[in-house]
């Protein structure tokens, strides 16, 4: 244990599973809030986004050293997590004595199984919110009081996980201390916007939804806290000045969720003209509720609208407990893109009753909904979601790396997981065949972003590394790319 805690690196796992990271290289919000929070107590945060940087675990050890921290901290979701305590155990090896923490959505509810199958690698695990968490440990280690005393904090006693109280979430989320000026903007670019500085920012947390596959609602407890759009509007506008941002993703489970809180932040953008391109996530209900307005949405700068279909059968949108009607997704996907927004949803494939034919009628109906961007998820069972119980028996991986939507951790009773990938990816490429053919009719702005976006998933996403691409494309595909891709 360092004499002082001053120096504190917060450090994102080098995990990489393609999809996402396709589109871009992004920033970790929750360590700007946690580094803000832990320097305005006094400490020395540093941001250190392996993740991003492409680091492997030898670099992050020359790295680190050259840092010289006192406590390393990481954050976990669940596929990211083996990489993340590889990462600590790695610290633990090559910088003796220097603390070892971990936040995020996995440790938080895995705790226990975490301090037991790697407690030689994990000195704590920080629980839940992390900003208050985090400096209090800090202040009770720095001045060698007892960690019990520290709510929302798991450690092992004599080799036996022992957990504090939980921690209750931050009330007011205005006038977070967020340390931006310790983000290394140069290495953080959306592909489809590669001139410009790229952020992810916060301007709520929580869901109120209770959805049975997923990890937020579970997370936040069914809770929502939102900042007021004057706050968030004037970040975004600091962001833009100071730091070169003219992209931003909304980490937000639900932006929209206070309607006329999320009308205010639009007529905030447009009135102030802010001149931010917005990417976002929010609920079909939202859309549909917001037609009125959707050419506000378009004017204040939302760009590109992800909703989550998830299923185009009722039957399991409602095992989903997803609250909303199937007519309901084609609709609010007409609505975003009649504005000219770019849409984007998923499908999750790879239930335990799915056939063939289930899926084949998922994708049927994907092609008739006619989002932009379709992704074609696997169902991963989050240990901690409601729906685990009724996935486990079904489980063919207990890898977390696997974790991750993309590869087959749950087999159907009908078809071998080979069969379900492959379905899958002709799924995607009969997908985007379909809309490739469209191309020269859309927008010119559509067009720009779907043809980079059609590159970047034929050319370097995890599907071409771990399943063969999406194959061979026609003559004509590299000829619409040669055309349209600047
Ligand atoms: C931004 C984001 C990303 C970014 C991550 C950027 C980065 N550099 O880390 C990108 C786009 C790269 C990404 C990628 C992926 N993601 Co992602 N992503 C999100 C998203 C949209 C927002 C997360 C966020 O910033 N929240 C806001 C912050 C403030 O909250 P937070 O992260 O929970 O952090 C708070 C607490 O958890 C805690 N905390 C977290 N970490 C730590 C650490 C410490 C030390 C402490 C004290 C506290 C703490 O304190 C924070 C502040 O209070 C969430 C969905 C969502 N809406 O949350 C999905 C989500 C986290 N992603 C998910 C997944 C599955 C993936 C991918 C595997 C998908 C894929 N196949 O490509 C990849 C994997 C990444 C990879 N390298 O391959 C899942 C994880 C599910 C799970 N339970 O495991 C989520 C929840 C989406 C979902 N609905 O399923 N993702």
């Amino acid at each position: 244990m360092p004499d002082r805690i001053r120096r504190i690196a917060l450090v994102t796992p080098p995990y990489h599973s393609g999809v996402v990271e396709t589109a871009g290289s992004w920033p970790n919000v929750a360590f700007v809030y946690i580094a803000g929070a832990l320097r305005a107590a006094g400490f020395d945060p540093i941001i250190y986004d392996a993740m991003t940087m492409n680091h492997d675990l030898d670099q992050i050890a020359t790295h680190l050293a050259e840092i010289g921290p006192d406590v390393v901290l990481t954050t976990s979701y669940t596929s990211s997590y083996p990489k993340a305590a590889q990462l600590l155990r790695l610290v633990k090896e090559a910088l003796p004595g220097v603390v070892t923490g971990i936040g995020g959505v996995h440790a938080h509810f895995m705790y226990d199984e975490v301090l037991r199958l790697d407690g030689d690698a994990v000195d704590f695990v920080l629980r839940g919110e992390g900003e208050r968490t985090a400096v209090e440990l800090m202040r009770c280690l720095d001045a060698g009081d007892d960690p019990a005393k520290v709510t929302g904090i798991a450690y092992n006693v004599a080799g036996t996980p022992f957990a504090t109280p939980s921690r209750p979430f931050i009330h007011n989320l205005d006038d977070m201390p967020a340390a931006w000026d310790l983000v290394d903007w140069d290495i953080y670019t959306f592909y489809p916007m590669p001139e410009t500085n790229l952020a992810i920012v916060s301007s709520s947390r929580g869901c109120d939804q209770a959805c049975s596959f997923c990890s937020q609602q579970v997370f936040w407890q069914r809770t929502w806290r939102a900042r007021s759009a004057e706050d968030f509007v004037s970040e975004l506008e600091m962001l833009r000045d100071k730091f070169g941002v003219g992209v931003a993703m909304l980490s937000d489970e639900t932006p929209t969720l206070d309607g006329q809180r999320w009308e205010r932040i639009l007529d905030l953008l447009i009135e102030r003209d802010v001149g931010m391109h917005l990417l976002m996530e929010t609920r079909v209900d939202d859309v549909l509720r917001d037609e009125a307005i959707m050419g506000k949405y378009k004017r204040a700068g939302i760009e590109h609208i992800y909703v989550g279909v998830e299923r185009t059968d009722q039957a399991t949108l409602d095992m989903f407990k997803k609250n909303t009607e199937v007519a309901m997704g084609k609709r609010a996907i007409e609505l975003i893109n009649s504005h000219d927004m770019i849409s984007e949803t998923s499908l999750v494939l790879g239930l335990p009753g799915d056939t063939p034919a289930d899926i084949k009628a998922t994708f049927d109906l994907a092609v008739h909904y006619d989002p932009d961007l379709a992704f074609f998820l696997t169902i991963a069972p989050w240990p901690y979601a409601d729906m685990y119980p009724d996935l486990e028996p079904y489980i063919v991986s207990r890898d977390y790396e696997d974790y991750n939507l993309v590869a087959p951790v749950v087999k159907p009773e009908a078809m071998t997981t080979d069969e379900l990938m492959k379905m899958v990816i002709d799924c995607y490429r009969n997908f985007y065949m379909g809309k490739l053919k469209r191309v020269p009719t859309m927008s010119k702005s559509k067009r720009d972003y779907f043809m980079i976006t059609m590159k970047l998933l034929m050319d370097n996403s995890y599907l071409k590394q771990h399943m063969g691409g999406l194959g061979n494309m026609p003559a004509e595909v590299d000829e619409l790319l040669a055309k349209y891709v600047r």
